[in-house]
């Protein structure tokens, strides 16, 4: 017999009814906790279920952003059982959702994590330490309608923590950060501050730097495979391989994910510009209001990194990202515009 949830120790609250009249009376809500090949956990008020998704889902789905992923909340089918499988019948609208391009050469997407309210964007202070990295997570998660939160791990390795605190909090704009050591026990209370019922967080970042070992410090308990302590090297093994959801004692839902080895950012524009808000403000004061910060007269962005007040590196890091969201949005509009068509004489056919 498997444990039974309660809907609101897993995060349930009304917001998240919008649009469920349409799947009638017989149905029964339930959170996806791991999602394997086109297979998911899903912990339920009658325990954890497996469950897969409907024929007609899979037919209507134009995208990944169609099926489920771990943290959605979905409507299962009370009455179908296929193969000890539960039909899933619809997925409720997310309330966010943080996702990445998938490795490789397609312009899929791939969701990391649903409805999730904190992203807890780890990196550690040694050798993992990098900012413009850590400019990536952020704008990720501001695209992704989670709040994010820095935890800067491993504080007992380095030697200059204020001094990358310092560094780190020059780029955040009034995010939270904290130094953590699980070795020393050090922050993980700060962690603990922004759990409670109902409040759902991801820890993200590369591999290795520490996520799973957080969680269980939280857990209490060694829940979450982490890696051998002999493992700490350059290119870490991946340890954490399904993202996995998972009730605090205390309250609260976590979401595990494994290290991303490819960062690539996703039709993201928009949040380039709240992450980089120094940058945005600046080119508002350049002579020219098209000012492409090259070549122009009075231009404020070539001012300030003149005048040391806004890094070279730093403007250089928000050039190669705006490129990076310009390509990926070109190849994303021609996806669509494909899917438009297939779409559109599909329902030209259906008329004749
Ligand atoms: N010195 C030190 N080592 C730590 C700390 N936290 C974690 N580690 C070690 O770092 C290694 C990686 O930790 P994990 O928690 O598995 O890392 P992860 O981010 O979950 O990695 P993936 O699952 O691969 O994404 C393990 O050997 C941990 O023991 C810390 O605060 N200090
Ligand atoms: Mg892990
Ligand atoms: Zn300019």
């Amino acid at each position: 017999m498997t444990n039974k949830y309660n809907l609101l120790d897993l995060g349930w609250n009304e917001c998240f009814e919008k649009g469920i009249e349409q799947y009638g009376d017989s149905y029964s809500i339930g959170r996806v906790a791991v999602e394997y090949r086109s297979l998911y956990k899903v912990y339920t008020e009658d325990g954890e279920i497996f469950a897969s998704v409907s024929g007609k889902m899979i037919n209507s789905a134009t995208g990944r952003d169609d099926y489920p992923a771990v943290g959605d909340w979905v409507i299962l089918d009370k009455n179908s059982n296929q193969n000890d499988r539960t039909i899933i019948r619809g997925i409720l609208e997310r309330k966010s959702k943080f996702s990445r391009k998938v490795a490789g050469n397609s312009f899929d997407e791939q969701i990391i994590a649903a409805n999730i309210d904190i992203a807890f964007i780890c990196m550690s202070l040694n050798n993992n330490f990098n900012l413009r990295r850590l400019e990536r997570y952020i704008t990720m998660a501001w695209d992704s309608g989670a709040r994010p939160v820095v935890l800067l791990t491993k504080a007992d390795l380095c030697k200059d923590v204020d001094e990358k605190l310092d560094q780190t909090s020059g780029i955040l704009f009034g995010i939270d950060v904290h130094c953590i050591s699980c070795v020393s026990k050090s922050g993980i209370s700060e962690v603990e501050n922004y759990l409670e019922k109902g409040i759902t967080v991801a820890f993200i970042g590369s591999s290795g730097v520490g996520k799973s070992t957080i969680i269980n410090e939280l857990l209490g308990e060694s829940r979450q495979i982490t890696q051998e302590v002999s493992n700490i090297g350059e290119k870490g093994r991946h340890t954490t391989t399904n993202r996995e959801l998972v009730i605090l004692p205390e309250g609260g839902v976590v979401i595990d994910t494994p290290g991303m080895r490819e960062l690539h950012i996703l039709d993201v524009s928009d949040s380039i510009d709240t992450a980089f808000k120094d940058i945005e403000g600046l080119s508002l004061k350049c002579k020219f209001s098209d000012c492409t910060h090259s070549s122009e007269p009075n231009c404020a962005v070539k001012e300030a990194i003149s005048n040391g007040t806004l890094s070279k590196k730093r403007y250089e890091s928000y050039v190669k990202l705006k490129k990076e969201a310009e390509y990926t949005e070109r190849k994303l509009n021609r996806k669509a515009e494909i899917q438009y068509k297939k779409l559109a004489k599909k329902f030209t056919k259906s008329l004749r």
